[in-house]
C-alpha cells in the first residue's frame, strides 16, 4: 500500500474509532447484558459486539477487498487467519472486565496489516478521552501530541505491566505467578491493568518500561505493538526472539536492553496460537 492509501485508511478507521468511542462511552454507564466466551471470566457484552459490526461494516464498505480478524467474530466463529492481504484487526472493547465494572480502562483497538506488517494502529479510551495513533514510519502519537518510550534499561528502576490473561488453565496460571515472584524483587515496581492495548500503549507514552503478555490475542497487539516501534521502543517475543502477532506471546520495552533482561528471566508458555485455535 502505498503512503495516499495508507492515510485514508488511517481516516476513514479513525472516524469509525470515534463512533465507536462513543458507543463505549454511553454503554459503559449502563447496565450490561454479558455472556461467557471460552471460560466463566472471558466475558462478551452486547456492547462488545455492536462496537466490532460498527467497525467492520464501516471499514468493509470503504474498504471490499480488504480482510479482517475480529475477536467477537472470531469467538462466533470466523477464522482467524492472517495473509499479505490488507486486513484490520480489530479488538471493539479491549478490557471488557474493567467495562463490565465500569473501570475507565477500556478501549478500542484496531490496526491494519499488509504484508504481514502493521501498517495503522489506533487505540481509544473514550471514558479517558485518550487517541492513541500511530503510522508507519510516522511516529506515535497521543492527542496530537508525539509520545516516546522512557529509554529505560535498567531493571531496577523499571515499572513492568504483567496480565493474567482470561484462561484459568492451571500451567497458565502457575507461570503468570512465578514470573510475578520473580520480577517484583528485581523491579521498581509491578502493574496489572487489564487492558493489553492500553498497557502496551502505555509503554510507548513512557508511562512504563515493559508489558509482557504470554497469552493474549493478535488483536490485543495489532495496533499497540505499532505504537510501541513507532515511539522508539523494542517488540519481541515473550523469550526475546522476533514477534510473531499470532503467536500469541508478546514483550514490549523501552530499550532492547530492558527487553533481554526481563525475557531471560521469564518462565515461558506457549499456548495455542491464534491461526491453530480458531478457523
Ligand atoms: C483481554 C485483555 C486483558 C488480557 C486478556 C484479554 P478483552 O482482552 O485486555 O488485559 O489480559 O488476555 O486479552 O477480552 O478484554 O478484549
Amino acid at each position: 500500500m502505498d503512503s495516499a492509501e495508507i492515510e485514508q485508511c488511517f481516516e476513514v478507521a479513525l472516524g469509525l474509532v470515534k463512533e465507536a468511542g462513543q458507543v463505549v462511552r454511553e454503554a459503559i454507564k449502563k447496565q450490561k447484558t454479558i455472556e461467557t466466551k471460552s471460560c466463566n471470566v472471558d466475558l462478551v457484552t452486547e456492547s462488545d459486539k455492536a462496537v466490532e459490526k460498527l467497525l467492520i461494516e464501516g471499514l468493509a464498505k470503504a474498504f471490499p477487498s480488504h480482510k479482517f480478524i475480529g475477536e467477537e467474530s472470531t469467538a462466533a466463529g470466523a477464522k482467524c487467519v492472517l495473509t499479505h492481504d490488507p486486513t484490520w484487526i480489530i479488538d471493539p472493547i479491549d478490557g471488557t472486565m474493567n467495562f463490565v465494572h465500569s473501570l475507565p480502562y477500556t478501549c478500542v483497538s484496531v490496526g491494519l496489516w499488509a504484508g504481514k506488517e502493521a501498517l495503522v494502529g489506533i487505540i481509544f479510551n473514550p471514558i479517558l478521552d485518550q487517541m492513541f495513533i500511530a503510522k508507519k514510519g510516522q511516529g506515535a502519537y497521543l492527542n496530537g501530541e508525539r509520545i516516546r518510550v522512557s529509554g529505560q534499561k535498567d531493571l531496577s528502576q523499571a515499572l513492568i505491566f504483567a496480565e493474567m490473561g482470561t484462561s484459568r488453565d492451571p500451567e497458565k496460571v502457575k507461570t503468570v505467578l512465578t514470573n510475578l515472584t520473580t520480577l517484583m524483587p528485581r523491579a521498581h515496581g509491578v502493574r496489572g491493568m487489564g487492558s493489553a492495548a492500553l498497557g502496551i500503549a502505555s509503554i510507548a507514552a513512557g508511562w512504563g518500561d515493559a508489558y509482557y503478555h504470554l497469552s493474549l490475542h493478535c488483536w490485543d497487539t495489532a495496533a499497540a505493538s505499532l505504537l510501541v516501534v513507532e515511539a522508539g521502543g523494542f517488540v519481541c517475543d515473550s523469550a526475546g526472539g522476533p514477534f510473531d502477532l499470532m503467536r500469541r506471546r508478546v514483550l514490549c520495552a523501552s530499550s532492547p536492553e530492558l527487553a533481554q533482561e526481563v525475557a531471560g528471566l521469564l518462565t515461558q508458555y506457549q499456548p495455542t496460537p491464534d491461526g491453530d485455535l480458531m478457523g
